[in-house]
Parts: structure tokens; sequence; C-alpha cells
């Protein structure tokens, strides 16, 4: 089995400082966290960026305050900004930190309810939209598919020719409004990949470490985080992200998995190998 490569989410978008203390709105914040979670085994960090009093942004300029700022502490980290944003933001808005020439980014496969009245737009056109324009920065796509639909999705604009190999997916499950985080649930959609793909689980809430482990077992990668999770364990909220990030550790260990730095998680997925 490949070594493990760990993800972490340090910030979100969605998520505030008045539900866990920990989340990061201003520079120094999210280098701290960003910092500790490498150091607890982060290879990846999933970057959203906010204003100092905790707006979410898409700002070119902020990503690249944040981006430099944490390069400075782990130079070798692969940071992964975020291209879904926050809900309601325009295509272009979204696609502003891809403006950097990050190594990799998310690229959201679908549309789905996110609780209450909300909905995060992602219709065929935007997936291709978005593809094209990261796919010409030169940018890995991270495929954030949150229901077995979008990985359909998927599968259907590669054979379009508009999604590249290699893929790497990453399943979002247990969102209020997608698929439910259940152990069917990962592998219905692990087995619905084709076999040369990778994968990463990301549980929301209560799901978080449960799809960890069902990752450690079968060979996928895990993504961690306050943007998915702010509990350590039931009613417990986590000391910061790294603390979510060690859990993931001391379960690969029990179970025997390595865990990848950045260079081998590059190795891993193939960034750089695009075809
Ligand atoms: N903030 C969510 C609406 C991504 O980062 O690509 C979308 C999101 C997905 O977090
Ligand atoms: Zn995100």
């Amino acid at each position: 089995m490949d070594k493990l490569i760990i993800t972490c989410a340090i910030s979100g978008a969605e998520v505030t400082k008045e539900q866990n203390p920990y989340v990061p709105y201003t520079v120094d914040e999210m280098v701290r966290e960003a910092y500790l979670a490498y150091q607890a085994g982060a290879s990846i960090l999933h970057l959203h960026v906010r204003r100092d009093d905790g707006t979410p942004t898409q700002s070119k300029l902020r990503y690249d305050k944040v981006m430099k700022a944490i390069k400075k502490k782990c130079p070798d980290v692969i940071i992964q900004p975020s291209t879904g944003g926050a809900l309601g933001m325009s295509r272009d808005e979204r696609l502003k930190p891809t403006l950097l020439h990050p190594e990799m980014c998310t690229l959201d496969c679908g549309t789905l309810n996110f609780g209450g009245d909300d909905i995060f737009v992602n219709t065929e056109n935007d997936i291709k939209y978005f593809a094209e324009k990261i796919y010409d920065r030169g940018i890995f796509p991270e495929l954030e598919c949150f229901e077995k639909g979008h990985v359909d999705m998927v599968l259907r604009l590669r054979k379009k020719g508009f999604i590249k190999d290699p893929m790497h997916f990453s399943f979002v499950l247990g969102i209020n409004g997608g698929m439910s985080g259940e152990e069917r649930d990962v592998r219905f959609m692990h087995e619905s990949i084709p076999a040369h793909c990778t994968y990463s689980v990301a549980g929301i809430g209560k799901y978080e470490f449960s799809l960890a482990e069902y990752a450690i077992k079968h060979g996928g990668h895990v993504r961690v985080g306050l943007e998915d999770n702010l509990y350590i364990e039931k009613g417990v909220l986590a000391k910061g992200n790294a603390e979510l990030v060690q859990k993931v550790v001391n379960m690969a260990k029990a179970y025997g998995r390595d865990i990848a730095t950045p260079h081998e998680a590059r190795s891993i997925l193939g960034i750089g190998r695009m075809v």
C-alpha cells in the first residue's frame, strides 16, 4: 500500500471562531495552524482564506500573502487552494487563487444542497469551465465528489476530454444535503472509480475519523481539519488542526501504514505527470 497522504483543511469558509476559537482568520493565525498541522504529518494544506474579521474571500492578494507566509515556514508543503470558495461566489471569483499557479487546487464536481436554503452550485458547464482554466494554468485538480452522481460526472467529462489523468478523487461525505458517510457509502464511492485512480476521504462532522479509518485500511488517503470537523471526540472541541492530524497519524500507526512526506505525496498522486 502507498504511504498515507494526510491533507489538512485548516480554515474552511463556513466555520467560525464562535464554534471553535482555533479556526484561523488572520495571516499569522493561518501560518500557525498550517505549520503545526504540517509538523504533525500533513503533506497537503487545503486552503480557504479570510479577511481579518473572518469573512471568506477568494482575493488573489490575500491568497498570495497567506501562501507565501506558509511556504516560509513549510517550504515543501503542497498548498491546495479552494476553488469552491464560499456559497454564492461567481465562477471567476472562485477561480482567483488559480491565477497564482499553485501546484494543486480543488475542482468541485457537482451541485448539492448545503443545509437550509443553501445550494452549492457546480453545474456541468461550471465544471467544464473550471477544468479548462485549472489545466490551462498547469494545476493538478483534486476532484471533490459529494455523492455518487459527481463521480459519474467526472467519468463522463473524462471521456469527453475535459478531465484528464491522473485523476485524484476526494469523497466529501456527511454534508447536510449530500451523501452520508457510512461505510457502505464510502465503499460505493471507492468501488465506483477506476482502479488506477487515487482517492482521499473527508468525513464531515461525526464521520471524520470513521472514514479516515476506512481509507487507512483500504489504500485511500485522508483529509481532516477544522473546515470539516471541530471536535477531537464527541463533545470535546479540538485544540487546533494539529490535534486532528495527530489522531490520524496515530490511527495509521496502529494499522502499520506510514505517513507520506510532501515529496512522496507528489509522486503518489502523479503531480507533474498530467497528460
Ligand atoms: N465552502 C464550500 C461551499 C472546496 O473547497 O472546493 C465549498 C468547499 C469546496 O469548501
Ligand atoms: Zn474547502
